[in-house]
């Protein structure tokens, strides 16, 4: 069976419904704001490391180095526009497993919002992505992390439900973490004690999240290596138009282990 799915270049492509997520893991998604497909790249993995070493190994490739307080002052080099650079990467951005995800929750009206690639010698504070895109415009980042990675050396954590950017709750943690140094005199913890959930995550992994979901990252050690690629919808506002409450959950064949 094939479904028609807009891709990246807003051409129609055809994907097969093998490659789009259950409705349980698009239910999982929509309420926690936040989904692990453990393997689903592990196939492809020395492929992907090698086209991310090619490009923050070659010399001339320009990069930023920031310091920024969300990262603690300390290093981390970003790479913008980074698939679209590397002849062993650009192809994911067609990749009918990617199309899948993205056509499931974004939906058909979905957009290329580019790619950036990292190295992080830093942790990353509490925040949401909306440096990146106004709220209100529904966005979702599909990343790749290519080391294994956990609790202890900077893994990714999210606060589920964090992605009701309207609701009082979200809005109380996006206020209190503007700061971050005002954590444990707001709370009586460390940023790093804050109640969330951590992803852990092996090379081929894919963790994706909702640019709403507050996220962050602690205890990350040297070269901590990320890539990401995200979309948006189209119009702004017309993915949260077409949510509503109690909306059926289809059966599944088989259960799905989404994290
Ligand atoms: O892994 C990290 O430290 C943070 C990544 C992040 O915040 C992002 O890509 O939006």
């Amino acid at each position: 069976m094939t479904r028609t799915v807009p891709n990246p270049a807003g051409e129609s492509a055809i994907v097969d419904s093998q490659h789009l997520l259950s409705p349980q893991q698009v239910h999982f998604f929509e309420t926690f704001g936040f989904l692990k497909i453990p393997g689903l790249f592990s196939s492809d993995i020395d492929e992907i490391i090698g086209g991310f070493e090619d490009l923050f190994g070659d010399q001339n490739q320009p990069v930023w180095e920031t310091q920024e307080a969300l990262h603690g002052d300390a290093r981390r080099v970003i790479i913008p526009g980074f698939i679209e650079q590397s002849p062993r990467l650009a192809p994911l951005q067609h990749d009918p497993r990617i199309l899948g995800i993205v056509q499931s929750i974004v939906g058909r009206d979905s957009t290329w919002a580019s790619s950036d690639g990292n190295l992080f010698y830093c942790e990353s504070y509490w925040h949401s992505d909306d440096y990146a895109a106004p709220l209100h415009h529904y966005h979702v980042k599909l990343s790749f992390y290519l080391d294994d990675l956990t609790g202890h050396n900077g893994a990714i954590r999210i606060i589920p439900g964090s992605h009701f950017h309207n609701q009082t709750f979200a809005k109380t943690l996006r206020k209190d973490f503007k700061d971050s140094a005002k954590v444990s005199e707001l709370y009586g913890i460390s940023g790093g004690e804050i109640p969330s959930i951590t992803i852990e995550s092996t090379p081929g992994d894919l963790i994706i999240w909702n640019f709403r979901t507050i996220h962050g990252s602690y205890n990350g050690g040297e070269r901590r290596r990320l890539f990401s690629m995200n979309f948006g919808e189209e119009t702004a506002g017309s993915h949260d138009e077409r949510q509503r409450p109690n909306k059926p959950i289809p059966a599944a064949d088989a259960p799905n282990k989404v994290t």
